[in-house]
């Protein structure tokens, strides 16, 4: 099931001649202000009503709301320009299909045109084939050489299309990834009332830490050469727009907000009772474990993996607290599982999900 709505079109009414009032910026401590001051997706409702729909088709059965990929923070209103996060969902889909393989209902809340369940199998990696190489384009049928590879995938696709496993929302940019983020949370709280404990909370997108509030925003596209309006070739015109100042000499300044840290309110508030699992992020290996040790101390969820951006698709490093509340600390590498395993895996995920599984079984078992 996939909610039916595009994320990476600016919504124009919002976009032109908007006439909001100046609103107070939110800073990180002050995490109700976001809500008030930057308007919600338009098609949040039928995000609400999409989620609703699939919950009430599985009761209250194990489920886990995965997040991936990058969000975005656009530069103008009509969005030209935007400030990326380099994710490509890599981690969110594999996971999705593990979480699948073990019978969880799936809400892959992702960024849109990234990588999904399933078909990220056809990638257009220089390593891998993409769709188009499986075709034989005499008989426009499957090349025999894929036709295992293609059917083992459509099966699982299949079958989890068919029993409506998975629901998937998109979102682009970051005001669209925490409006959704809180309203499914919430929708999921409402309906498994006292066992959220079946729920999974697993957040792998990766999510800006700096935004530019909607009404600092300039509608229009930032003009390089300074102002748009009477703004002459030569002259040192400037083009101010609370947060983005653009003039003919010295190039372009942003300044940019704090987002808001949710990882709290997600915990105590918005899904309490679910078994929130973050990740984070780091290109320092001196820095990473007290970085993840400092994020459970402040956020409360029940598990921080920590990953290199050089190393994660090899590496990952659980922290959480033992049974007297004291920090511990686990390496799982592919390497090693693929040493001591059973069964060979060729992603990273396929190793440590079932350890996720198996944290999130005890969670509930509580
Ligand atoms: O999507 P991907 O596979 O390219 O990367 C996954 C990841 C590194 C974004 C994810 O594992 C992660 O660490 N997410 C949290 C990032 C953060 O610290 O905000």
């Amino acid at each position: 099931m996939a909610v039916p709505v595009r994320t990476y079109q600016p919504e124009l009414s919002q976009a032109i001649n908007r006439g909001l009032e100046e609103p107070r910026v939110a800073q990180s401590a002050d995490e109700s202000s976001y809500f008030t001051h930057n308007n919600p997706p338009p098609y949040l409702g039928s995000v609400e009503k999409s989620v609703q729909d699939f919950l009430n088709i599985h009761g209250r059965c194990n489920l886990v709301l995965i997040t991936s990929g990058g969000t975005t923070v656009p530069l103008e209103n009509n969005t030209v320009r935007f400030i990326d996060n380099f994710s490509a969902g890599t981690r969110g889909a594999i996971s999705a299909e593990q979480f699948l393989d073990r019978g969880y209902k799936v809400i892959f809340l992702y960024r849109e045109l990234s990588f999904m369940p399933f078909l990220r199998h056809f990638t257009t990696d220089p390593n891998h084939e993409n769709f188009l190489d499986y075709v034989d384009n005499r008989h426009l049928g499957i090349k025999k050489e894929y036709t295992e590879k293609l059917r083992k995938i459509l099966e699982q696709y299949d079958y989890h299309k068919q029993h409506h496993n998975i629901l998937t929302v998109p979102f682009t940019t970051v005001n669209q990834y925490l409006y959704t983020l809180k309203s499914i949370c919430e929708t999921l709280a409402g309906h498994y009332e006292e066992d959220t404990s079946k729920v999974a909370i697993y957040l792998a997108a990766a999510v800006s830490d700096f935004y530019i509030p909607e009404s600092k925003l300039p509608d229009h596209k930032i003009q390089s050469g300074g102002g748009g309006r009477g703004g002459g070739e030569g002259e040192q015109e400037s083009q101010t727009s609370g947060h983005i100042i653009s003039t003919a000499n010295s190039g372009l300044t942003i300044s940019l907000s704090p987002v808001p840290k949710f990882l709290a309110r997600i915990v105590d508030s918005w899904c309490g009772g679910a078994m929130v699992i973050s990740f984070k992020l780091e290109t320092d290996d001196n820095l990473l474990y007290s970085k993840c040790t400092g994020s459970l101390s402040k956020y409360g969820q029940s598990l921080v993996i920590g990953n290199l951006l050089q190393t994660r698709k090899r590496e990952v490093m659980f922290v959480d607290k033992d049974e007297d509340g004291e920090y511990r600390h686990v390496w799982h590498r592919l390497e090693d599982h693929n040493r001591g395993g059973t069964k060979t895996v060729g992603t990273i995920e396929e190793a440590f999900i079932p350890l996720v599984a198996e944290l999130h079984r005890r969670w509930a078992r509580k």
